[in-house]
C-alpha cells in the first residue's frame, strides 16, 4: 500500500511537471504592406484563415495591418508571415509573441 501511494505521488508529480503549456489564443499584428487595394486584403484573409490553428483574421486595409488570432499549440508567427509571403503579401509581425 505505501508503495502504490508513493507511486501515485511520483505519477502525479511527472504529470505536473511535464504538463504541456495550455493552448492560448493568442493575437498578432502583421504589417502587410503590400495591400495597395482593396481587393489585397480578400488574398491575404483568405492565406492566413487556411493556415491550421487561426480562428480569426481582421484586416486593418487603411492601416496595411492585419490582426490574426490564433492558437499558439497549433501555430505560430513565422507560419502566418510564411502563409501571406507565399501569397504574395510579405508581412512583419509588429511585435514578436512568445
Ligand atoms: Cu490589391
Amino acid at each position: 500500500m505505501k508503495n502504490l501511494k508513493s507511486m501515485l505521488v511520483a505519477v502525479v508529480a511527472v504529470l505536473v511537471l511535464t504538463a504541456p503549456a495550455w493552448a492560448s489564443p493568442q493575437t498578432v499584428t502583421l504589417n502587410v504592406s503590400g495591400m495597395t487595394c482593396p481587393a489585397c486584403p480578400i488574398t491575404v484573409k483568405k492565406a492566413l484563415e487556411k493556415v491550421p490553428g487561426v480562428s480569426k483574421v481582421d484586416v486593418r486595409f487603411e492601416k496595411k495591418q492585419v490582426l490574426v488570432t490564433f492558437d499558439d499549440a497549433k501555430t505560430n508567427t513565422d507560419a502566418l508571415v510564411k502563409a501571406t509571403t507565399n501569397a504574395g503579401y510579405p508581412s512583419q509581425p509588429e511585435k514578436a509573441t512568445n
